[in-house]
């Protein structure tokens, strides 16, 4: 394990679900779901309610009872010259209360604003312009500086994918973030729970207290939008020069796909009824990416389809599969969209496109045997990282996918690309992780970082990677009809 590697697992490890406090523009109460008993409060209920905890239960008390009843959650109360927004919710055996004074503020014609924008999602609009239109939108509610649309690649990176703002701040389109910027338990805490709002990196926390013995376990604020979050994200955030942020999940089929992150360099706070809007705005903006990458991916299986169609027509007009394929060479490489594909067979090794030499594809797929990669098909981006570090192949294999036809008879179908040389841009240093008296710190500097990757090829589609692997198994069965044929003609 790399020293960067424990660092950042003993970020993964932080238990940012139960931090104990709340931040200050809330206050929480924790009743007993029976009798709405009080459990915990927040040391700041009087500062934001203007009446102490026992006084708020017992006016909201009438609401929460006709909640139970009906379902129907108190959102508003207007007590003392106060008017609170109310969340209520139930979680792991608790009524969790949220307050926060009531801002006077509010958008002009919300629903006007908001049909609009779904209208426009439902259209026939690229991507690209939706992450735009929706980044420009929550700029203009919200009044934060700038909005980030920040989507996640495979290994958990982020990269910002669009942008807009009020020029503020410095613009980060393009840039990509490592993976530990946002621990695995945040992600999986913002999977959960869309949306969170930090109005002022510099708060102090407000602490929980416990009113009898019975109220003492800690109280788990998955579901609370006034979390007191992580100081070391809170370090993180004035590093970057951004005093407050709001981020909001973008979920395709129950995945984290993104985040729209929005900042100002001061401190900013947006009313729940805004929040709830740009809420609805990432909500739209997710059914278009979601329909976006369907259609995408429907097209690309219509036309694998037809790929797969051509081969199974050469297989099926030549004696041997393999004579089959090496007769549609285009077809052959377009199904995975490869420079090159090597077969090898009791008939020999034949090749089209661009092939590492004989000797190197038989030592490669010895290697893919010896290492547990031979069961049905693999796929890799970059051998070298895998283990096969091999110069001699290094040019023109950087990325396979390699199907084994038998095991008896050690037959392989392996596809080939090339090294392609990408450089992509951080913000900061991604190895810099900073220690200081034995405690992580996030890095300090967010200047553009260039850095080159080598090694590696295009990644493979994952309907690319479906395609062969249809492909192998038409292959099995061709050879197992023609095996059965042999032994009927021999008996
Ligand atoms: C949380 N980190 C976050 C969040 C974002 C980022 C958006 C969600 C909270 C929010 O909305 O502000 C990261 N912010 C970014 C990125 C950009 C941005 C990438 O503006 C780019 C434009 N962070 C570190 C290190 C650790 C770490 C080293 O850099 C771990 C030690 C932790 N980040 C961390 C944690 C959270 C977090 C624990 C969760 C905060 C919480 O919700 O409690």
């Amino acid at each position: 394990m790399h020293a960067n590697d424990i660092d950042l697992d003993s970020c993964a490890r932080e238990p940012i679900h139960v931090p104990g406090s709340v931040q200050p523009h809330g206050a929480l109460l924790v009743l007993d779901p029976t009798d709405f008993r009080i459990l915990q409060v927040s040391a700041n209920v009087a500062d934001i309610a203007g009446a102490d905890a026992r006084t708020i239960a017992t006016v909201l008390s009438p609401q929460l009872a006709a909640w139970k009843a009906s379902g129907a959650a108190p959102a508003r109360l207007v007590a003392e010259g106060y008017a609170l927004d109310v969340a209520v919710h139930r979680h792991d055996g608790r009524v969790i209360v949220e307050l926060e004074r009531a801002a006077s503020e509010t958008i002009d014609d919300p629903l006007a604003r908001l049909t609009a924008f779904a209208q426009q999602m439902a259209g026939n609009i690229e991507l690209e312009d939706a992450l735009s239109a929706a980044a420009r939108l929550i700029v203009r509610l919200s009044n934060f500086d700038r909005a980030l649309v920040y989507r996640f690649d495979p290994d958990w990176n982020g990269h910002v994918v669009a942008e807009a703002g009020n020029g503020a701040l410095p613009s980060y389109l393009d840039l990509r973030f490592p993976a530990g910027d946002i621990p695995a338990q945040a992600r999986d805490l913002y999977r959960l729970n869309p949306l969170r709002l930090i109005p002022n990196a510099d708060y102090r926390p407000v602490p929980l207290h416990a009113l009898d013995e019975e109220g003492l376990a800690p109280v788990d604020m998955t579901f609370t939008q006034i979390r007191s979050v992580s100081p070391v994200h809170l370090e993180y955030m004035r590093n970057m020069g951004t005093l407050s942020s709001m981020s909001i999940s973008i979920l395709i089929d129950g995945r984290l796909w993104g985040l729209v992150a929005c900042h100002s360099s001061k401190p900013h706070i947006v009313p729940v009824r805004v929040r709830d809007a740009c809420n609805f705005i990432v909500q739209s903006l997710a059914m278009q990416i979601g329909a976006s990458s369907r259609a995408q991916t429907a097209a690309i299986g219509v036309e694998l389809g037809r790929l797969h169609a051509k081969l199974l027509a050469s297989m099926a007009d030549a004696d041997r599969w393999d004579e089959g394929l090496a007769n549609a060479p285009d077809t052959l490489l377009a199904l995975t969209r490869a420079s090159g594909a090597a077969i090898l067979s009791q008939n020999g090794f034949s090749r089209v496109g661009d092939v590492p030499d004989e000797d190197d594809v038989r030592r490669l797929t010895q290697w893919l045997s010896e290492n547990g990669f031979a069961a049905d098909i693999y796929a890799t981006d970059c051998l070298a990282a895998a283990g096969f570090d091999d110069s001699s192949v290094a040019e023109t294999a950087c990325g396979i996918i390699a199907c084994r036809i038998s095991e008896s008879d050690d037959n392989w179908l392996v596809w080939f690309r090339p090294e392609v040389i990408r450089t992509v841009t951080w913000g900061g240093d991604p190895h810099k992780v900073v220690q200081e008296s034995g405690r992580i710190h996030p890095r300090k500097s967010f200047e553009a970082w260039r850095e080159s990757v080598r090694e590696r090829s295009a990644p493979w589609h994952e309907a690319e990677i479906g395609a062969a692997h249809d492909l192998r198994a038409s292959i099995v069965e061709i050879v197992l009809k023609k095996a059965e044929q042999l032994a009927r003609l021999a008996a």
